[in-house]
């Protein structure tokens, strides 16, 4: 029997008519946070889910990554797919080695399991802590899951609030492995770049090498809004420009639980030069630092 499923109640959907990015991303570049949802006849949602999207499948991402003048992605297991990762592996498989993977492990994952998908392109698996998304574990349940992955060179994406990083700090700066932090951590953009919750996130980043952030996420983040997200523009400029060499940039596509508005993605793309003004630093945060995290590692 196939599965069909009812989208949440308002639920927004991805944009089905996103503007021409002016900006041109250089050869290679890289959507490094991006999500497969679905079909959910073919790859049902995850019974423990908090949300239930509208499906945006392979084709659509395949086709959105052509139309704003990508090469590759980073498809990362979204929540709503629990730990049932076969929608995440179709894509990669149909990627023809233009997508690399981050999955959602529990315990008890095979080493024949974690093979497979090795085999299809994944290279990290994600800790979600927003709490409206899952159920966060003691420390020790997600250092179990990274004694499984260290020896396969992965590495691990966290998702948290601002808040839990002094929650989890000794957790997060203990893992011997690269750490890449979804959305800077979701910084607080009413407060100053200066200010010290902003001055805690670049510290963990300063003093721990293996870990990296993301830098897009400017729909999620900012307060002032589209078209221009201005007062996101400082804090991830600030971010590129002290860790060159240790930034990626999503789109977030297809943007689950936005609320306030839906993105257009030609709009997001056209803030790159924004946060990485010259040419070298958009070419490490879109093309060198992917590959080297994803397809050299
Ligand atoms: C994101 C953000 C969200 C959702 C998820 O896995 C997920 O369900 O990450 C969110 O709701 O903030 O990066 O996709």
């Amino acid at each position: 029997m196939t599965a069909t499923f009812q989208p949440d109640a308002g639920w927004l959907s991805y944009h089905f008519d996103p503007s021409k990015p002016g900006f041109a991303p250089p050869a290679g570049a890289v959507d490094a946070h991006c999500h497969v949802f679905g079909p959910g006849e073919v790859f049902p949602y995850a019974p423990e889910r908090k949300y239930t999207p509208t499906d945006a499948g392979k084709e659509q991402l395949f086709a959105l990554r052509d139309f704003l003048g990508f090469e590759r992605n980073v498809i990362v297991q979204a929540t709503c797919h629990g730990a049932d990762n076969s929608a995440l592996v179709d894509a990669l498989l149909a990627a023809d080695g233009r997508a690399k993977g981050v999955a959602t492990v529990r315990p008890g994952v095979s080493p024949a399991e974690l093979a497979d998908m090795h085999a299809a392109g994944v290279r990290g698996i994600r800790f979600n802590f927003v709490k409206r998304l899952t159920d966060p574990k003691p420390d020790d349940y997600y250092r179990g899951l990274v004694d499984l992955i260290a020896e396969l060179g992965w590495h691990v994406v966290v998702y948290f609030e601002a808040a839990d990083l002094a929650e989890r700090w000794r957790l997060f700066s203990s893992l011997p492995v690269v750490v890449v932090v979804d959305h800077m951590g979701r910084p607080d953009v009413s407060q100053p770049v200066d200010g010290p919750g902003f001055a805690l996130f670049t510290r963990f980043l300063a003093e721990h090498e293996n870990v990296w952030s993301k830098v897009g996420g400017a729909e999620r983040v900012s307060i002032s809004g589209p078209p221009d997200y201005a007062d996101f523009i400082p804090f991830a400029r600030r971010i590129v420009e002290r860790f060159p060499d240790k930034v990626l940039w999503g789109t977030d596509w297809p943007h689950p639980n936005m609320k306030s508005h839906m993105p257009d993605d030609g709009a997001l793309v056209d803030l790159i030069p924004r946060l990485a003004p010259t040419a070298d630093l958009q070419h490490r945060l879109l093309v060198a630092n992917p590959q080297r995290l994803y397809w050299e590692a």
